[in-house]
Protein backbone atom coordinates (compact mmCIF):
# COMPACT_ATOMS: atom_id res chain seq x y z
CA UNK A 1 0.00 0.00 0.00
CA UNK A 2 1.61 3.69 -0.81
CA UNK A 3 0.46 6.46 1.44
CA UNK A 4 0.59 9.49 -0.14
CA UNK A 5 0.88 12.86 1.02
CA UNK A 6 -0.69 15.19 -0.39
CA UNK A 7 -2.61 15.88 -3.50
CA UNK A 8 -0.18 18.61 -5.25
CA UNK A 9 0.72 18.00 -8.83
CA UNK A 10 3.30 15.33 -7.69
CA UNK A 11 0.61 13.54 -5.18
CA UNK A 12 -1.66 13.24 -7.99
CA UNK A 13 0.70 11.70 -10.74
CA UNK A 14 1.48 9.23 -7.78
CA UNK A 15 -2.20 8.39 -7.31
CA UNK A 16 -2.46 8.66 -11.10
CA UNK A 17 0.54 6.08 -12.15
CA UNK A 18 -0.31 3.98 -8.87
CA UNK A 19 -3.93 3.49 -10.66
CA UNK A 20 -2.43 2.90 -13.84
CA UNK A 21 -0.46 0.40 -12.00
CA UNK A 22 -3.60 -1.54 -9.89
CA UNK A 23 -1.60 -0.83 -6.87
CA UNK A 24 -3.00 -0.67 -3.66
CA UNK A 25 -2.69 3.45 -2.69
CA UNK A 26 -4.36 5.89 -1.00
CA UNK A 27 -3.67 9.87 -0.98
CA UNK A 28 -4.26 11.88 2.08
CA UNK A 29 -5.34 15.12 0.42
CA UNK A 30 -4.33 18.26 1.68
CA UNK A 31 -6.08 20.49 -1.12
CA UNK A 32 -9.86 20.22 -2.05
CA UNK A 33 -10.18 16.86 -3.47
CA UNK A 34 -12.48 16.43 -6.53
CA UNK A 35 -14.53 13.50 -7.15
CA UNK A 36 -12.53 12.71 -10.62
CA UNK A 37 -9.57 13.42 -11.39
CA UNK A 38 -8.62 14.35 -15.39
CA UNK A 39 -5.24 13.23 -16.09
CA UNK A 40 -3.68 14.36 -19.24
CA UNK A 41 -0.11 13.28 -20.80
CA UNK A 42 0.74 13.96 -24.28
CA UNK A 43 -1.57 11.53 -26.03
CA UNK A 44 -4.15 10.54 -23.41
CA UNK A 45 -6.74 12.12 -21.20
CA UNK A 46 -7.73 9.22 -18.76
CA UNK A 47 -9.86 9.86 -16.10
CA UNK A 48 -9.35 8.18 -12.41
CA UNK A 49 -11.29 8.31 -9.06
CA UNK A 50 -8.52 8.91 -6.96
CA UNK A 51 -8.46 6.79 -3.07
CA UNK A 52 -8.83 10.18 -1.04
CA UNK A 53 -8.77 9.05 2.31
CA UNK A 54 -8.65 10.74 5.87
CA UNK A 55 -5.42 11.43 7.98
CA UNK A 56 -7.09 9.95 11.09
CA UNK A 57 -5.99 5.99 10.27
CA UNK A 58 -2.79 4.32 11.67
CA UNK A 59 -0.50 3.51 8.43
CA UNK A 60 0.93 0.52 9.46
CA UNK A 61 1.51 -1.13 6.31
CA UNK A 62 2.93 -0.54 2.58
CA UNK A 63 5.45 2.59 2.17
CA UNK A 64 4.66 6.32 3.45
CA UNK A 65 5.72 8.97 0.83
CA UNK A 66 5.82 13.00 1.21
CA UNK A 67 5.76 14.49 -2.62
CA UNK A 68 5.33 17.96 -1.35
CA UNK A 69 6.89 21.10 -1.37
CA UNK A 70 10.34 21.11 0.77
CA UNK A 71 9.21 23.64 3.44
CA UNK A 72 5.99 21.75 3.87
CA UNK A 73 7.70 18.47 5.14
CA UNK A 74 8.84 18.74 8.39
CA UNK A 75 5.63 19.97 9.38
CA UNK A 76 3.61 16.73 7.69
CA UNK A 77 6.45 14.45 9.83
CA UNK A 78 5.28 16.25 12.65
CA UNK A 79 1.68 15.89 11.69
CA UNK A 80 1.40 12.51 10.94
CA UNK A 81 4.27 10.87 12.98
CA UNK A 82 2.60 9.65 16.01
CA UNK A 83 0.20 7.70 12.83
CA UNK A 84 3.13 6.07 11.35
CA UNK A 85 4.15 2.41 12.34
CA UNK A 86 7.76 2.23 13.67
CA UNK A 87 9.14 -0.01 10.78
CA UNK A 88 7.11 1.51 7.85
CA UNK A 89 9.48 3.29 5.25
CA UNK A 90 9.46 7.07 4.52
CA UNK A 91 9.74 8.64 1.70
CA UNK A 92 10.66 11.91 0.83
CA UNK A 93 10.33 13.59 -2.30
CA UNK A 94 10.77 16.81 -3.06
CA UNK A 95 12.80 19.67 -4.54
CA UNK A 96 15.81 21.42 -3.34
CA UNK A 97 17.05 20.38 0.41
CA UNK A 98 15.52 19.61 4.06
CA UNK A 99 17.09 19.53 7.17
CA UNK A 100 18.11 15.45 7.26
CA UNK A 101 19.65 15.40 10.63
CA UNK A 102 16.17 16.79 12.53
CA UNK A 103 14.15 14.41 10.09
CA UNK A 104 16.20 11.31 11.48
CA UNK A 105 16.05 12.57 14.97
CA UNK A 106 11.74 12.98 14.36
CA UNK A 107 11.57 9.41 12.54
CA UNK A 108 13.99 7.86 14.92
CA UNK A 109 13.07 4.27 14.01
CA UNK A 110 11.75 4.67 10.65
CA UNK A 111 13.66 3.03 7.39
CA UNK A 112 14.40 7.07 5.31
CA UNK A 113 13.89 6.92 1.77
CA UNK A 114 15.29 10.50 -0.20
CA UNK A 115 14.22 10.81 -4.18
CA UNK A 116 14.25 12.88 -6.91
CA UNK A 117 12.30 12.78 -9.59
CA UNK A 118 12.61 14.37 -13.57
CA UNK A 119 9.02 14.34 -13.87
CA UNK A 120 6.70 17.40 -15.11
CA UNK A 121 3.04 17.55 -14.25
CA UNK A 122 1.29 20.85 -12.81
CA UNK A 123 -2.67 20.98 -12.02
CA UNK A 124 -3.98 23.55 -14.54
CA UNK A 125 -7.15 23.07 -12.27
CA UNK A 126 -8.28 20.86 -9.03
CA UNK A 127 -9.59 18.51 -11.42
CA UNK A 128 -7.05 18.46 -13.86
CA UNK A 129 -3.45 16.89 -13.83
CA UNK A 130 -1.23 17.75 -16.86
CA UNK A 131 1.99 15.01 -17.02
CA UNK A 132 4.31 17.68 -19.36
CA UNK A 133 7.29 14.85 -19.10
CA UNK A 134 8.11 11.39 -17.95
CA UNK A 135 11.73 11.60 -16.60
CA UNK A 136 13.75 9.63 -14.70
CA UNK A 137 13.61 8.80 -10.53
CA UNK A 138 16.41 8.70 -8.19
CA UNK A 139 16.18 7.33 -4.61
CA UNK A 140 18.76 6.33 -1.63
CA UNK A 141 18.73 5.52 1.84
CA UNK A 142 19.49 8.64 4.44
CA UNK A 143 18.61 6.09 6.68
CA UNK A 144 20.66 2.47 6.09
CA UNK A 145 19.01 -0.39 5.06
CA UNK A 146 19.51 -3.46 2.68
CA UNK A 147 16.72 -3.75 0.87
CA UNK A 148 17.01 -1.73 -2.11
CA UNK A 149 15.92 -4.12 -5.06
CA UNK A 150 12.23 -4.57 -3.48
CA UNK A 151 11.89 -0.64 -3.13
CA UNK A 152 13.45 -0.28 -6.10
CA UNK A 153 11.37 -2.27 -7.82
CA UNK A 154 8.23 -0.95 -6.23
CA UNK A 155 8.78 2.77 -7.80
CA UNK A 156 9.88 0.79 -11.28
CA UNK A 157 6.48 0.82 -11.50
CA UNK A 158 5.67 3.73 -10.68
CA UNK A 159 7.67 6.46 -11.43
CA UNK A 160 9.80 4.53 -14.23
CA UNK A 161 13.12 3.95 -14.52
CA UNK A 162 14.03 4.37 -10.98
CA UNK A 163 17.68 3.94 -9.95
CA UNK A 164 18.91 3.30 -6.30
CA UNK A 165 21.76 5.17 -4.94
CA UNK A 166 24.38 4.85 -2.54
CA UNK A 167 25.67 8.27 -2.71
CA UNK A 168 21.79 9.37 -2.76
CA UNK A 169 23.23 12.93 -1.68
CA UNK A 170 25.36 13.69 -4.12
CA UNK A 171 22.46 12.96 -6.59
CA UNK A 172 20.36 15.52 -4.54
CA UNK A 173 23.38 18.54 -4.54
CA UNK A 174 23.77 17.85 -8.34
CA UNK A 175 19.54 18.58 -8.47
CA UNK A 176 20.03 20.95 -6.17
CA UNK A 177 22.55 22.76 -8.82
CA UNK A 178 19.96 22.55 -11.42
CA UNK A 179 17.48 24.10 -8.89
CA UNK A 180 19.53 27.21 -8.03
CA UNK A 181 20.46 27.89 -11.83
CA UNK A 182 16.65 27.64 -13.11
CA UNK A 183 14.46 28.47 -10.63
CA UNK A 184 15.52 31.88 -10.15
CA UNK A 185 16.92 32.95 -13.14
CA UNK A 186 13.19 31.98 -14.96
CA UNK A 187 11.58 33.39 -11.80
CA UNK A 188 13.60 36.92 -11.75
CA UNK A 189 13.34 37.37 -15.51
CA UNK A 190 9.76 36.02 -16.24
CA UNK A 191 10.86 33.26 -18.94
CA UNK A 192 10.36 30.00 -19.60
CA UNK A 193 13.45 27.19 -18.95
CA UNK A 194 14.33 27.06 -22.72
CA UNK A 195 15.21 30.73 -22.50
CA UNK A 196 18.11 30.03 -20.31
CA UNK A 197 19.57 28.29 -23.19
CA UNK A 198 20.37 32.18 -24.36
CA UNK A 199 24.19 33.68 -24.37
CA UNK A 200 23.54 36.33 -22.38
CA UNK A 201 23.04 33.83 -19.21
CA UNK A 202 25.73 31.77 -20.11
CA UNK A 203 28.27 33.44 -17.08
CA UNK A 204 25.50 33.49 -14.42
CA UNK A 205 25.44 29.75 -14.94
CA UNK A 206 28.84 29.67 -15.09
CA UNK A 207 29.31 31.83 -12.13
CA UNK A 208 26.56 29.56 -9.84
CA UNK A 209 27.62 26.33 -10.85
CA UNK A 210 31.28 27.28 -9.69
CA UNK A 211 30.21 28.50 -6.37
CA UNK A 212 27.92 24.90 -6.21
CA UNK A 213 31.37 22.91 -6.82
CA UNK A 214 33.47 24.63 -4.59
CA UNK A 215 31.15 23.82 -2.01
CA UNK A 216 30.56 20.33 -2.43
CA UNK A 217 33.95 20.06 -2.81
CA UNK A 218 34.67 21.05 0.54
CA UNK A 219 31.82 18.91 1.48
CA UNK A 220 33.51 15.87 0.36
CA UNK A 221 30.78 15.14 -2.59
CA UNK A 222 32.39 14.46 -5.60
CA UNK A 223 31.63 16.74 -8.85
CA UNK A 224 33.48 18.93 -11.44
CA UNK A 225 31.90 22.64 -12.40
CA UNK A 226 31.64 21.34 -16.17
CA UNK A 227 29.42 18.44 -14.86
CA UNK A 228 27.22 20.62 -12.80
CA UNK A 229 26.94 23.18 -16.13
CA UNK A 230 26.62 20.57 -18.60
CA UNK A 231 23.74 19.27 -16.50
CA UNK A 232 21.89 22.35 -16.41
CA UNK A 233 22.26 23.16 -20.18
CA UNK A 234 20.65 19.48 -20.74
CA UNK A 235 17.70 19.95 -17.91
CA UNK A 236 17.14 23.88 -19.72
CA UNK A 237 17.21 21.90 -23.07
CA UNK A 238 14.47 19.22 -22.25
CA UNK A 239 12.51 21.26 -20.19
CA UNK A 240 12.35 24.10 -22.13
CA UNK A 241 8.72 24.95 -22.99
CA UNK A 242 8.25 24.47 -18.92
CA UNK A 243 7.77 27.02 -16.96
CA UNK A 244 9.87 26.48 -13.34
CA UNK A 245 8.04 25.92 -10.18
CA UNK A 246 9.67 29.00 -8.63
CA UNK A 247 8.01 31.21 -11.72
CA UNK A 248 4.61 29.74 -11.25
CA UNK A 249 4.99 30.29 -7.62
CA UNK A 250 6.06 33.70 -8.09
CA UNK A 251 3.54 34.30 -10.56
CA UNK A 252 0.38 33.03 -8.06
CA UNK A 253 2.14 35.20 -5.44
CA UNK A 254 2.79 31.74 -3.63
CA UNK A 255 5.52 30.96 -0.84
CA UNK A 256 8.91 29.58 -3.17
CA UNK A 257 11.18 26.81 -2.32
CA UNK A 258 13.66 29.67 -2.10
CA UNK A 259 14.82 29.12 1.55
CA UNK A 260 15.22 25.05 0.38
CA UNK A 261 17.45 26.26 -2.76
CA UNK A 262 19.43 29.04 -2.83
CA UNK A 263 18.79 29.88 0.58
CA UNK A 264 20.42 25.87 1.28
CA UNK A 265 23.45 26.75 -0.64
CA UNK A 266 24.24 30.04 1.21
CA UNK A 267 23.73 28.67 5.03
CA UNK A 268 25.23 25.83 3.92
CA UNK A 269 28.71 28.17 2.43
CA UNK A 270 28.51 30.35 5.49
CA UNK A 271 28.79 26.49 8.06
CA UNK A 272 31.64 25.59 5.73
CA UNK A 273 33.12 29.07 4.60
CA UNK A 274 32.67 29.15 1.01
CA UNK A 275 31.88 32.08 -0.45
CA UNK A 276 28.28 31.57 -2.69
CA UNK A 277 28.20 35.83 -3.48
CA UNK A 278 25.55 35.05 -6.88
CA UNK A 279 23.57 32.59 -4.86
CA UNK A 280 23.48 35.02 -2.17
CA UNK A 281 22.03 37.73 -4.59
CA UNK A 282 19.38 35.27 -6.37
CA UNK A 283 18.11 34.48 -2.69
CA UNK A 284 17.75 38.07 -1.57
CA UNK A 285 16.33 38.85 -5.13
CA UNK A 286 13.39 36.23 -4.76
CA UNK A 287 13.24 37.10 -1.15
CA UNK A 288 12.68 40.30 -1.57
CA UNK A 289 9.35 40.01 -4.54
CA UNK A 290 8.19 37.33 -1.75
CA UNK A 291 8.23 39.67 1.04
CA UNK A 292 5.53 42.26 -0.93
CA UNK A 293 3.27 39.20 -1.58
O1 LIG B 1 12.59 21.03 -10.79
C1 LIG B 1 12.37 21.95 -11.56
C2 LIG B 1 11.44 23.00 -11.08
O2 LIG B 1 10.80 23.68 -11.87
O3 LIG B 1 11.34 23.16 -9.85
C3 LIG B 1 13.08 22.06 -12.88
C4 LIG B 1 14.03 20.91 -13.03
C5 LIG B 1 13.83 23.35 -12.92
C6 LIG B 1 12.16 21.93 -14.05
O4 LIG B 1 11.34 23.01 -14.24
Amino acid sequence: MFTIVGNGAIGNLLAFQCDNANLDYRVIARLPRPSKLNCKTNNSHIVIKPNYQSSQSMINDGIFILPLKAYQIMPAIEQFKSLIGPDVPVMLLHNGMVNHDLILQHLDSNPVIVATTSYGAFKSQTDTLNVTGMGITQAGWLRDSDDNIYYQGLFENVLPPCSWHKNILEILWRKLAVNCVINPLTALHNIKNGELAAAEYRSQITEITLEITNLMTELRLSVTQKELFENCMLVIEKTASNYSSMHQDIQKRRRTENENISGYVVSQGEVVGIPTPLNEHLYQQIKKIETHF
